[in-house]
């Protein structure tokens, strides 16, 4: 295969509702597509940088700059036989696994689509229907929050995650305990504590959460294996895990029972995969992370939520839930019973609808 093409489009696409971290407030987003030309078929990836480094070292602008002054050239006049050799021919530089994701994603849908076949078969996918949960962002009040869980709920999602932060997280614990005891619930802090807040975590024992993601500093695995020894509940490392190596690490030291796999912060489907693998080895169980992503991503994401070992909801949902309009046809809808059916046509399985990017486009570049 060669890629005769590299289009990068800058889309700007409003969110239905803002979203709230402990690190940032998002109520646009800035989504790089790319689009690869590979032996006469379009591939589609997405960018999964935020606008700003607050929750990974990259944003938007700087995964331009890299896809197109140092991946672009790595890739152009090169051969490969599979998506699967793209990742050693980007391995010269450092870090970027969003800006590699966002091409590297790509290749692996235009591999699928020139065999004819739905990317997620080509990863070796197995699920039909993949589980889902949402994630619910960091409300005004309690009673707002407790009103956005009775809404998913009612859609039929299987799992909420809340966002937490400092001096908010024991009172929204105990509201949703409260108001819904039997549900399968979560709280991801995004690194807004330390390892002096032991105790105070230590206080959320007591309401059998499925998992803590991430409390600790973006890039401490250390401080989570200090966290996991004294916690019931199981850590789930999200931010900490850029690499197979960083996985091995956090599974071998016990700085976790459960990891959250992205496609960008690990750099593409060749590594979530590895990363998978790894895992399911040493029966650490994962799930698929979102990035407020547009269509692409999320199909992206359902395909590498086949792979056996995601046994737990992902953070992959309906299209409708964060826009008026996706990008793609069909849009990504949920079933009544909390799972996305995957579908199974070539690729990525959903078309991207050229004439609505184009009129969300900024910018544009068509690297040859
Ligand atoms: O930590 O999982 C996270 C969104 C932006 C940055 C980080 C995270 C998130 C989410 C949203 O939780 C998940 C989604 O896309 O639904
Ligand atoms: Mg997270």
């Amino acid at each position: 295969m060669r890629c005769h093409s590299l289009t990068l489009r800058e889309i700007h696409l409003k969110l239905v509702t803002p979203f709230e971290t402990s690190f940032d407030r998002t109520t646009e987003r800035r989504i790089i597509l790319a689009e690869v030309r590979v032996d006469g078929v379009s591939g589609w990836g997405e960018c999964t940088a935020g606008e700003s480094p607050f929750y990974s070292p990259e944003d938007t602008d700087t995964c331009w700059h890299i896809l197109k002054n140092y991946l672009w050239p790595m890739l152009r006049g090169r051969e490969w036989n599979s998506a699967a050799d793209v990742w050693a021919l980007l391995e010269q530089v450092r870090g970027h696994n969003m800006a590699k994701a966002t091409v590297e994603t790509a290749i692996w849908d235009a591999e699928a689509k020139l065999k004819g076949v739905p990317l997620w078969r080509l990863l070796g996918g197995e699920r039909t229907e993949i589980p889902c949960g949402v994630s619910i962002g960091i409300k005004d009040s309690l009673t707002e929050l407790s009103a956005a869980v009775k809404k998913e709920l009612a859609a039929g999602y299987q799992r909420i995650k809340i966002k937490i932060k400092p001096a908010k997280e024991l009172p929204q614990v105990q509201r949703l305990r409260q108001d819904f005891p039997h549900i399968k619930l979560m709280v991801d802090a995004n690194s807004a504590y330390r390892l002096e807040d032991l105790s105070l975590l230590q206080q959320l024992d007591a309401y059998y959460l499925m998992m803590i993601e991430q409390p600790l500093g973006w890039d401490d695995l250390f401080g989570h294996v200090e966290i996991q020894k004294s916690l019931q509940t199981p850590i789930c490392l999200d931010e900490c895990i850029h690499t197979y190596e960083h996985a091995a690490a956090a599974i071998s030291l016990g700085a976790c029972k459960i990891i959250n796999i992205k496609l960008g912060r690990v750099g593409g489907l060749l590594q979530a995969k590895r990363i998978h693998d790894l895992c399911q080895r040493h029966n650490i169980p994962v799930w698929c992370g979102g990035m407020l992503e547009s269509g692409i991503g999320r199909a992206q994401n359902i395909a590498l939520s086949t792979l056996p070992n995601f046994s737990l909801p992902g953070d992959v949902t309906a299209s409708q839930r964060y826009w008026h309009e996706d990008v793609i046809c069909p849009e990504v809808t949920v079933t009544p019973s909390g799972t996305i059916r995957v579908l199974d046509a070539p690729g990525i399985g959903f078309a991207p609808r050229l004439d609505r990017i184009s009129s969300l486009t900024v910018r544009q570049d068509h690297l040859t």
